[in-house]
């Protein structure tokens, strides 16, 4: 394996690296250098690392000062941030060094990151791009901190047992957590509950119960560069230790009780991937987030300023998503109760200060929380909430007065489903840019989901096509396409990634067709030893990998490729010894751990698997494997082997998806629907590069309201219901015939909601495309050089220029 290839630091020698390795071990950790495990020189690694970035960080933060900044400061209830030690060490350059001074030591570097942790604080997209933009706010050298919560347990850990899946903790703090700086001393109470009194126009929030935020921080570096930026996680602590009165009347366990459920807000982060929960201890952690984090921030403006008056020139908070929307209403709160700022003062600062990101349409994963339940937790919030109701429908009111039905449909509070309170409205309202995430997703939101509010409010609404950073996806990802990189045009692609480009001029020399292509080779070679290892299957580096890996959902059409795959084998069956193109279906992905459904296509994966792999007539024409557990290090495996991406979400309902530019940007072709940020995608590789199928967004929605007939599809396609009839008649559970009737039922005769029937002739046809130009392996890796070439667009460096000049107005620091 080649190593991320760094720049040289001559200040930094690998005998002094050596040293401080061993002093961290000896005199922090407190280990015998003779007896300490892997875990214990990891740690120890990670902290003289971190020794040498906190210089940077510090002279940022005080750069940050000193020049008085307006800053942004990103809210989001998750941040994939994926492991940390191998990119801390590829932005200082330290990676060889850091190699050269663990073999002497007798350690291997490549070990001890596969030791570290991947810390799970996030579901999906959402949570990856948060920290795709806190590596590209940094190494822009732009002033921006993200803030979120600190689960002591992530996203589960996914068994498959018996073709199911299993959930488990993840307890990722088992080894501790070198990498964060717990800071006492920077710790707020967060309330609940309690009652109000009213004064004028202030309020007073008694009688609360109170939980205690503290902060704990980790460095984000930017990539060659001195700037470096904060996370800052928030952990709860009980306020005080254990109830007193309970304790002294004898009753410890009743004391200790109240303490854990105090500490429980920061104890799980909900496996919900796009559908909302509406449970408590969700609304409670998302006000324990904003709490924390807007007092946080008034408290160093304060620190600065010593007023509020410029507090709308100097920061600005965005939402990622709604879930942290209660920021509104506790700003106001804060403002108004605590400040003596009047209502309109606070709610035009209010206004001014935040900007929110939309990521999906979907009616289920819209938050909307019943206006009882707010009553009992927030009550001044909701008070607030109901002000900035009235206040906006008098607004619209004076424009179009006695249009009932308009107000009824823009009112923040739903009276409709048991009177609900609608966050998305909340946060158009209140803030001054709304965005999606990819151009179609934003023009269907203003379509759709926001169609009122863009009357209303014209120009608050824009696009951010999603990006990802080049640093982890590539550079880290895969060193041996990096290499090449390198050695054809330099290595400032890194932070420039629309140098990409320049490798066109390479394309007709066939050398360079054959690095690109034995770059791939290296990292099929790569997976193939990690799933023969992890799963005992062998599988043929030569083979086509054919790779769909998201979260598990009907929307996302894992079943699609399914069927495809049970088309596949089938046709092999009919004739073993024609000439196919040798296949390997690759599959990760999580389901929510309520979502009977999804875990019932990972079942129906799993055994469509055991029964061709098994197959001795189909040998290594096709493999169908699913890599349990997917994460962040997983897809950092996974995605530089693909030679096709699969994205194939029913067209309008996938907001953007950001391995597909993960996977083009590795060379992978792509096989997609007008969907998300693809039809981006296919402008910038061009048609002939790409692999698009099915209805567009429009024909699925003209569809919808002809009266959708998945029936007919089934009746007239003799392929497709010879492979519907197969899942429902148990050829693939044997053992339990009807296993996956109801899968039949919901595409056959109960209405196909996703639509798959409608796409499987287009995406069976297109799958044969793909077979025919993989037989040419030149052409096919011009193609991927193409989508390589093409893909500097859907870096997040520039998204995040983008946010900086048009949403926030923030400018880089000067170090
Ligand atoms: C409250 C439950 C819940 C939890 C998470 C609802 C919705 C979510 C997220 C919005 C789901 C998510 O991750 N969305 C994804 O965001 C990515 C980044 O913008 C997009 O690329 C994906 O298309 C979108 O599904």
């Amino acid at each position: 394996m080649n190593a991320p290839f760094s720049y040289a630091s001559p200040t930094l020698s690998v005998d002094a690296l050596k040293h401080s390795i061993a002093y961290k071990l000896m005199f922090t950790l407190g280990k015998d250098p003779a007896i300490a495990n892997k875990h214990e020189w990891l740690n120890a690694t990670l902290l003289a690392v971190r020794d040498r970035m906190v210089e940077r960080w510090l002279r940022s933060n005080r750069a940050q000062l000193s020049q008085d900044v307006r800053q942004v400061y990103y809210l989001s209830m998750e941040f994939l941030v994926g492991r940390t030690l191998s990119n801390a060490l590829l932005a200082m350059g330290m990676y060889n060094d850091t190699q050269a001074a663990l073999e002497e030591m007798g350690f291997d570097l490549e070990d001890l990151i596969e030791e570290e942790s991947d810390p799970g604080l996030g579901n999906g997209g959402l949570g990856r791009l948060a920290a795709c933009f806190l590596d590209s706010l940094a190494t822009l050298g732009l002033p921006g901190r993200g803030y979120g919560i600190r689960y002591e347990y992530g996203m589960f850990k996914q068994n498959i047992v018996e073709g199911r899946q299993a959930e488990s903790p993840d307890y990722w703090l088992e080894y501790g957590n070198p990498w964060e700086f717990q800071r006492f001393n920077t710790r707020y109470k967060v309330r609940f509950g309690g009652r109000i009194q009213h004064e004028g126009s202030r309020a007073r929030w008694v009688e609360t119960e109170e939980v205690l935020a503290t902060a704990y921080d980790q460095i984000i570096p930017g990539y060659d560069t001195d700037t470096t930026n904060t996370l800052r996680l928030w952990g709860a602590q009980a306020s005080n230790e254990i109830n007193l009165g309970k304790f002294n009347q004898g009753d410890y366990f009743a004391a200790v009780e109240d303490k854990n459920h105090s500490e429980n807000v920061s104890r799980v982060l909900y496996p919900n991937d796009s559908t909302y929960s509406g449970r408590e201890l969700r609304l409670r952690q998302e006000y324990f987030l904003v709490s924390a984090t807007v007092q946080d921030i008034l408290h160093r403006h304060w620190t600065m300023h010593q007023t509020f008056d410029n507090l709308a020139d100097k920061i600005a908070l965005h939402l990622n998503d709604t879930h942290p929307v209660l920021a509104i209403p506790e700003l106001m709160r804060l403002l108004i109760d605590e400040n003596k700022f009047s209502w309109d003062d606070a709610f035009d600062v209010t206004c001014q200060v935040f900007s929110y990101t939309n990521h999906t349409l979907m009616q289920e994963a819209l938050e909307t929380w019943p206006v009882d339940m707010i009553g009992k937790i927030l009550p001044r919030h909701l008070q607030i909430i109901f002000d900035i109701n009235d206040y906006f429908l008098k607004t619209v009111q004076e424009q179009y007065p006695d249009d009932w039905e308009l107000l009824a449909r823009i009112s923040i509070i739903d009276e409709n489903n048991g009177r609900r309170i609608r966050m998305a409205w909340l946060a158009v309202v209140a803030s001054h840019m709304v965005n999606g995430v990819s151009e179609l997703h934003s023009n269907l939101m203003v379509q759709s989901l926001f169609a009122d509010f863009a009357k209303l409010f014209p120009g608050r609404f824009c696009n951010k096509t999603n990006g990802i950073t080049p640093r982890r996806w590539l550079a880290l990802a895969n060193p041996p396409l990096s290499a090449v990189l390198d050695e054809t045009i330099g290595r400032t692609w890194r932070t420039e990634l629309s140098q990409l480009d320049e490798l066109k001029q390479h394309i007709d020399f066939p050398n360079f067709i054959e690095l690109i292509a034995h770059a791939k080779l290296q990292n099929k070679k790569r997976l193939a030893e990690f799933v023969s290892q992890k799963l005992d299957i062998v599988i043929d580096p030569q083979a086509m990998f054919d790779v769909q890996i998201k979260r598990i959902h009907e929307y996302k059409r894992q079943l699609l490729n399914v069927l495809h795959i049970i088309t596949r084998y089938n046709r092999i069956k009919a004739e073993p010894d024609a000439d196919w193109v040798p296949r390997v279906s690759i599959f990760a992905g999580k389901a929510a751990s309520a979502y009977q459904t999804a875990k019932h296509i990972i079942h129906l994966i799993n055994d469509v698997a055991q029964v061709i792999n098994n197959d001795p007539q189909v040998k290594s024409k096709l493999k169908v494997v699913f890599i349990p557990n997917y994460s962040v290090s997983l897809a950092q495996i996974i995605i530089p082997a693909a030679d096709l991406s699969e994205q194939i979400s029913l067209a309008g309902t996938e907001a953007s998806g950001t391995s597909n530019m993960k996977f083009a940007l590795n060379g992978a072709l792509t096989i997609g629907t007008l969907d998300g940020a693809n039809v981006e995608m296919l402008d910038h590789v061009g048609a002939e590069n790409i692999f698009i199928f099915g209805n567009t967004t429009p024909q699925v929605e003209a569809l919808r309201s002809n009266g959708y007939n998945s029936h007919l599809y089934y009746e007239q396609d003799a392929e497709l219901h010879q492979v519907l009839t197969q899942i429902a008649t148990g050829v693939f559970s044997p053992q339990e015939p009807g296993r996956y009737r109801n899968i039949f039922d919901s595409l056959v005769n109960l209405g196909d909601h996703y639509q798959l029937l409608a796409d499987y002739r287009s995406y069976v046809d297109t799958q044969d495309k793909v077979d025919k130009l993989y037989r040419n392996p030149d052409t096919w890796t011009r193609c991927a050089l193409h989508n390589i070439a093409n893909m500097g667009y859907f870096s997040s460096d520039r998204t995040i220029k983008e946010y900086a000049d048009e949403i926030w107005a923030i400018k880089p620091i000067q170090l």
